[in-house]
């Protein structure tokens, strides 16, 4: 059966269910994935960065590397930055740069957890001199938004203790509340604070953000421009994440995610690669929600470590897509009846039959709609965008980023 024949069976299938086919490609090319600037340069594990022939090796080449993502899929318009990773001494340029290529700045995300200082900790650190340095660039980071007008900014801290006596965990927590109290007041109009967790690592006996419910508590405190960001990657294993969705889009503090497939820990594997249904029980939450998800910032937060930085992108941005598109065509009216009346699994089948459903079609059919390849793979396969930068940067051995 040919592309177009399945995608016309599709088609039927919905109106039968009376899904709008037209609502459902309309939302799915506005769709917007942001990808991170720390994922386009060497990054490998903490034994060992395999480097990759054409790695971004600063800003401008990450987002030329961005910028040809979106060209081939379309919904990855924008690009998070790390500072000072991507600092540059002319943000507007940056920023014109950005543009120039088709992309816009998206989060900004401060890093204190890189320098010798921040060994006990940044914003919950014990001496007060290491906090204000802290605080001091969380507020820069707040002006590079003002300047690459950015909305969002992204704050992840590796604080926490190792050992039980260490410090006083209420203690930093005062400390934590403070400084974000602070950082809050210099947020550019209409910004948001994002406020991240995860519940170890590289703090192992607490962090001082370690749950959704820390995040979120914090959050509310600060006021209705903080809320929280929910990385797939930091939670224990067997959490349901999309029950944390569903609860936080509910309390409209759900701010956005970082996306990535977690088998071990942290932002290890492609999106999807592992957890295509978990992904797309994500993407349900946030499909019934409505216009509750309006807000929602939705991020990659991947390091590729052995894989081709580009194609795992690309990937990724794709696997996003396809559990869009899956929660898009759930049959909802259907789901909700038996739900209601008790129907357990035929609620489940109902619910599980979108996931099962192939919608490379559909896709392949939005895609052309959009004037893009109808196979993104096929097209990054075919030209010749990775093997150029392999011979115009050559292999870096410094890591342009992240290092895990
Ligand atoms: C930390 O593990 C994290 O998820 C944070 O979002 C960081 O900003 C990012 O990874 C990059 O190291
Ligand atoms: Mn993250």
């Amino acid at each position: 059966m040919t592309i177009s024949a399945h995608y016309q069976l599709l088609a039927d299938d919905l109106a039968a269910k009376g899904i709008n086919l037209e609502d459902v490609k309309a939302k799915l090319k506005r769709q917007h994935i942001e990808t991170p600037s720390w994922g386009y340069g060497n990054s490998g594990t903490r034994f060992k960065v395999f480097p990759w022939a054409g790695a971004a090796r600063n800003i401008y080449e990450k987002l030329d590397d961005a910028a040809y993502i979106h060209k081939l899929t379309g919904i990855a318009p924008s690009v998070a930055i790390h500072i000072p990773w991507d600092k540059v001494d002319d943000y507007d340029a940056l920023g014109q740069y950005a543009r120039d290529r088709g992309v816009s700045i998206g989060a900004v995300n401060p890093n204190v957890f890189q320098d010798d200082q921040y060994k006990l900790g940044s914003i919950t650190h014990p001496s007060a001199g290491v906090r204000e340095e802290a605080l001091a660039h969380l507020i820069e980071c707040c002006e590079i938004m003002a300047k690459t007008h950015s909305d969002v900014l992204s704050l992840w801290f590796a604080d926490g203790t190792n050992y039980a006596g260490q410090d006083s965990i209420a203690g930093r927590k005062a400390r934590m509340d403070d400084a974000l109290k602070q950082t809050y007041a210099h947020l550019p109009a209409g910004s948001r604070m994002l406020i991240e967790y995860k519940f170890f690592e590289p703090a192992f006996y607490h962090t001082d953000l370690a749950d959704w419910g820390m995040a979120y508590a914090t959050a509310i405190k600060l006021g209705e421009q903080a809320q929280v960001l929910v990385d797939t990657g930091h939670h224990a294993q067997g959490t349901n994440i999309a029950h944390i969705v569903a609860f936080l889009l509910a309390e409209g503090r759900l701010g956005g995610f970082h996306f990535n497939a977690r088998r071990y820990a942290d932002d290890d594997l492609i999106v999807g690669s592992s957890n295509p249904q978990e992904l797309f029980e994500i993407y349900v939450e946030l499909v019934s929600a409505g216009d509750a998800a309006a807000n929602v910032a939705y991020m990659i937060d991947q390091s590729h470590n052995i894989e081709p930085k580009l194609e795992a992108m690309l990937v990724s941005v794709l696997n996003c897509q396809t559990a869009y598109a899956k929660a898009l065509i759930v049959d909802y009216k259907t789901l909700r009846e038996q739900q209601l009346a008790g129907d357990v699994l035929g609620a489940h089948r109902t619910l599980i039959g979108a996931f099962e459903t192939d919608v490379r079609p559909l896709l392949a059919q939005v895609r052309a709609e959009m004037g893009l390849n109808p196979d993104p793979i096929a097209a990054y396969r075919t030209d010749n965008y990775a093997q150029q930068i392999a011979a115009a940067r050559g292999t870096a051995t410094l890591s342009g980023g992240a290092i895990g």
